[in-house]
């Protein structure tokens, strides 16, 4: 496998050009990979398309593997298209003929402009800043003729240690091959894989159980003759009952944070380190749990997790989306492909313990409803091991609540005014109080009763360094904080919270910039450099005592 990671070439035609295709291009820099252009200096925040260009050297037929980009692009061999990428963030592999062994030239055309169409999944109105590039990890290889194309580990019982584990065999295989599987390195067992799949329960030697306070991890080699795979998982059971969520058999309280993946100097191409360095202190204030808000994770933050003992929510790409999305059948066969490929890549992650999709759809129609049904369906069919969520915002209008097994919800009392709430300028902890009681009135209904329930965004915000004690201070998102943490820790029926949010992120940037104060969305609890907010040291406070 060759890593394409480094500088390539770049060049780019803005959205005020008539945009020709990639050989109007003049390259005129470069730019690195992983990276966002749009935040590159000169570039800063500019739509267009970004067109980036490198050389490798290969030849036959090779598998170039491309770990999420966005919004859009086009992938050029020695010029000639050889695909299209519509799912942003999501893992896509293309393969094709490379042509004779020498050097070659690939291009990614990487499109930032606004695409408002029904089938998009990343359109302009989404509350979070819609960074051109690639955001991801990019390889090469020659195609393998045979490979083990899938491994997954899933842990069943965690006191004799044995795990299910089904692999899949890709290429020219005889219909009945022998597969090794060996834990740690240690002496493997042989089993028989017929027809290119195979399903079998297998001992974990010396296993260790993964928990947040002891994060063991263990490593799964697959072989069939020269050909390997391995994979790290943990042991650890996820599961609901009564209410509750219960990681390895003992309910949990999630307390922690919405996250989103994007820092305002490298957009959605975080360097590792800096990524290791929010789920560090998100660990550290005494929190156990991250909301991947709103789109499929990187590997990167989801290694750190299992590393660190972080339960994580991943969820697909969405944000409010509208009837018109909800009925469009391009719209829903790429989300629905979206979800796949997300379960599919994290299914071994432990830290993992909640998938969901599509924050905020339109849980209050039909077409919403039937959606949450496929979804949920295709993320049950591929993994089955972990509670499946989405986020709702209209907890009082949805029809879908009972199609999960998780109920999830997005309120902000204390900022935002609904139906439901009176319109106060000035929340205290008791009208908080009040409003939560007011939505979990809503578990009591018969099919809800059995489910948990966890507060998935609530907050407000504080522009850094303002102070005083109404809305938009750092005193009065503090005090909000405190209250929603109390809540939370104080009452059994729910099961946890991700506060709206963990740092400040850049957000939309159009007509609607008054509501974003210096186009960011400013309910971090640290600004956008990671900077504490008082909120943040409030909360800090707060768990310490627990
Ligand atoms: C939501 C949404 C978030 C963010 C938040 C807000 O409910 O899910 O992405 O937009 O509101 O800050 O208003």
């Amino acid at each position: 496998m060759i890593s394409l990671n480094g500088f390539w070439d770049f060049g780019f035609v803005g959205e005020l050009e008539e945009y020709k295709g990639i050989e109007q291009v003049t390259f005129t820099t470069s730019l690195p990979v992983p990276g966002c252009f749009d935040l590159e200096p000169g570039l800063k925040l500019r739509r267009g398309v970004g067109v980036y260009k490198t050389s490798v050297v290969i030849g036959g037929k090779v598998t170039l593997k491309l770990g999420g980009l966005g919004p859009a692009a086009e992938i050029f061999w020695d010029g000639r298209k050889v695909g299209d990428c519509v799912l942003p963030f999501s893992e896509e592999e293309f393969r094709f003929d490379a042509g004779e062994e020498k050097a070659h030239t690939l291009i990614i055309a990487v499109d930032n402009r606004a695409d408002d169409t029904n089938e998009s999944l990343f359109p302009g109105f989404y509350d979070f800043y819609r960074h051109g590039g690639i955001y991801r990890d990019v390889f090469i290889e020659r195609t393998p003729d045979r490979e083990i194309s899938y491994l997954k580990v899933i842990p069943k019982d965690i006191v004799k240690g044995v795990a299910e584990v089904t692999v899949e065999l890709t290429g020219n295989f005889p219909a009945e091959t022998d597969v090794t599987f060996s834990f740690d390195g240690k002496e493997g067992e042989v089993c028989c894989v017929k027809n290119g799949k195979g399903t079998f329960l297998l001992s974990v030697p010396d296993f260790k159980v993964w928990s947040c306070e002891t994060p063991h991890l263990h490593h799964l080699t697959a072989s069939a003759g020269q050909v390997e795979r391995t994979v790290t998982f943990g042991m650890r059971i996820i599961e609901t009952k009564e209410g509750k969520i219960l990681l390895n058999g003992n309910a949990v309280k999630l307390l922690g944070y919405n996250r989103h993946d994007c820092h305002p100097d490298f957009g959605f191409a975080m360097p590792e380190m800096m990524v290791k360095r929010d789920l560090e202190i998100i660990k550290a204030q005494g929190c156990n749990f991250i909301r991947g808000c709103h789109y499929p994770q990187s590997s990167i933050v989801l290694d750190w997790c299992d590393r660190l003992g972080l339960l994580f929510w991943e969820e697909s790409l969405g944000w409010g989306n509208k009837e018109e999305q909800l009925v469009n059948e391009t719209f829903r066969a790429r989300q629905k492909e979206q979800t796949r490929r997300m379960a599919r890549k994290s299914i071994n992650h432990p830290c993992v313990i909640l998938q969901g999709f599509m924050n905020e759809l339109r849980s209050d129609l039909e077409p919403g409803l039937t959606l949450i049904r496929e979804l949920a369906a295709i993320l049950h069919a591929e993994d089955g091991s972990r509670p499946v969520t989405y986020a709702c915002n209209i907890p009082f209008q949805d029809i879908a609540l009972q199609e999960v097994d998780v109920v999830s919800f997005n309120i902000y009392p204390g900022w935002y005014i609904n139906a439901q709430m009176s319109d106060v300028q000035q929340f205290d902890g008791e009208g908080l109080e009040k409003a939560l009681q007011k939505y979990e009135t809503i578990l009591e209904r018969p099919e809800l009763k059995d489910k948990p329930f966890i507060i998935s965004e609530i907050g407000g915000a504080a522009l850094p360094g303002w102070h005083g004690d109404v809305r938009w201070t750092e005193e009065y998102q503090a005090d909000l904080a405190t209250a929603v943490f109390t809540h939370v820790l104080e009452t059994p029926r729910c099961s946890g919270v991700a506060i709206w949010m963990f740092c400040d992120t850049r957000s939309f940037n159009d007509y609607r910039i008054p509501s974003r104060p210096r186009g960011f969305n400013n309910k971090g609890l640290m600004d956008e450099y990671r900077r504490p907010k008082m909120a943040w040291n409030a909360v800090a406070k707060l768990l310490k005592k627990r």
